[in-house]
């Protein structure tokens, strides 16, 4: 009779129940209780039943199973897994790895070894994962970093760093690139520009400038912060890093601050103005006319074999952005149409 104990480990029914399991824990994790209490109690049942099911019709006869949920057991008995449990796993997987990827700095490949490990929840991480510092700042700002930022608080954040600048240096040139300078009416994160038209005022100006805005707690947490050119080949002087304008109800936000020495500077403005595809269709084109040009200078007369240089050409001066589309022999665009 049913009121026998059962050996657990034993089970006849062992496999049946471990699917069942599962499908009712992605029921409960899903917020379909009412299914996952369907699950739950034929799952009861089966742990109770101390002979192997085998027919359908003795599996209606239990208690508490009904006859969709017995044709499941029948797949499961006949078959060893469940579609609906595949189905269902695939396309929650699919939506804890959207969830995943919309943590800044998070791509794909991330999300899915996060999901491959088990990871389901925002919580999971925070309290399971190994994350870099990088991961918990995104995690830590996650709904934050989600929210677009007004073109008027881009341009409030802009003058709080142009003020803490102009308190260490007179005449620095301070530009909001990005989206902002595209004209958009929100923007992901405030990017700015930092130059100096005298080609020397502008070097060691990161720290000090960092340190200013911490002392007064508009920067909040750093991301990427380096005053070298040699870390990382190729980089700009930057700051990446989490702001806050003053006041109850701001939210946190991302800022890039790059520092550029002037001579490169409509090659920098150029690139951080973006779109990011502009940015690759302008490179490419450079490319096909035995040009390069990069965030930091325009060369010409290269000479390439496939990928390869073989010869570097020449930097050329590039005092506008203009300059650069000349060189392209592109019509010059305004910021406002580099959107795509
Ligand atoms: N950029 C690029 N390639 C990258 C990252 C950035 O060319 N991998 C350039 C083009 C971007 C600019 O830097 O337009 C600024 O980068 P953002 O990520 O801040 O992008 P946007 O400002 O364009 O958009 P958003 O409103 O999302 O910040
Ligand atoms: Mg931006
Ligand atoms: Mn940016």
């Amino acid at each position: 009779s049913s009121a026998l104990p059962v050996d657990p480990v034993n089970n006849p029914n062992q496999a049946v129940i471990d699917k069942l399991q599962e499908m009712a824990n992605l029921y409960r994790n899903s917020n379909d209780k009412w299914r996952a209490y369907g699950y739950q109690k034929a799952i009861s049942t089966l742990k109770k039943c101390h002979k192997p099911a085998t027919t359908y019709e003795e599996i209606r006869m239990l208690p508490g199973i009904g006859s969709r949920l017995a044709e499941k057991i029948v797949e499961i008995m006949e078959t060893g897994s469940m579609i609906k449990l595949e189905e269902y796993q695939t396309d929650a997987d699919i939506a804890v790895m959207d969830l995943f990827g919309q943590i800044w700095g998070i791509g794909p490949a991330q999300a899915k070894r996060w999901v491959d490990l088990g990871y389901r929840t925002l919580d999971d991480l925070r309290t399971k994962a190994r994350l870099t510092h990088n991961q918990m700042i995104g995690l830590k700002y996650y709904s934050e970093f989600l929210e677009r930022i007004p073109r008027e608080e881009v341009s409030q954040i802009e003058s709080v760093v142009r003020e803490a600048a102009a308190s260490l240096r007179t005449g620095l040139l301070i530009q909001t690139c990005g989206s902002y300078r595209r004209g958009k009416a929100t923007c992901g994160d405030c990017d700015i520009l930092i130059t100096h038209r005298d080609g020397v005022s502008h070097e060691h100006l990161l720290f000090p400038l960092v340190d200013k805005l911490k002392a007064t707690n508009f920067l909040v947490d750093d991301l990427v912060y380096t005053d070298k050119h040699d870390e990382e080949p190729g980089a700009h002087m930057r700051y990446f890093g989490v702001c806050k304008l003053p006041g109850e109800n701001t939210l946190s936000r991302r800022i890039d601050i790059i520092i550029v020495p002037y001579s490169e500077h409509a090659c920098a403005l150029l690139y951080f103005t973006g779109s990011m595809l502009f940015n690759r269709s302008m490179r490419q084109l450079a490319d096909e006319n035995n040009m390069y040009l990069s965030q930091h200078r325009l060369h010409v007369g290269v000479i390439r074999m496939g990928k390869n240089k073989v010869n570097e050409g020449r930097l050329v001066p590039t005092p506008t952005e203009e300059s650069i589309f000349q060189y392209l022999k592109l019509p010059y665009r305004p910021p406002a149409e580099r959107d795509y």
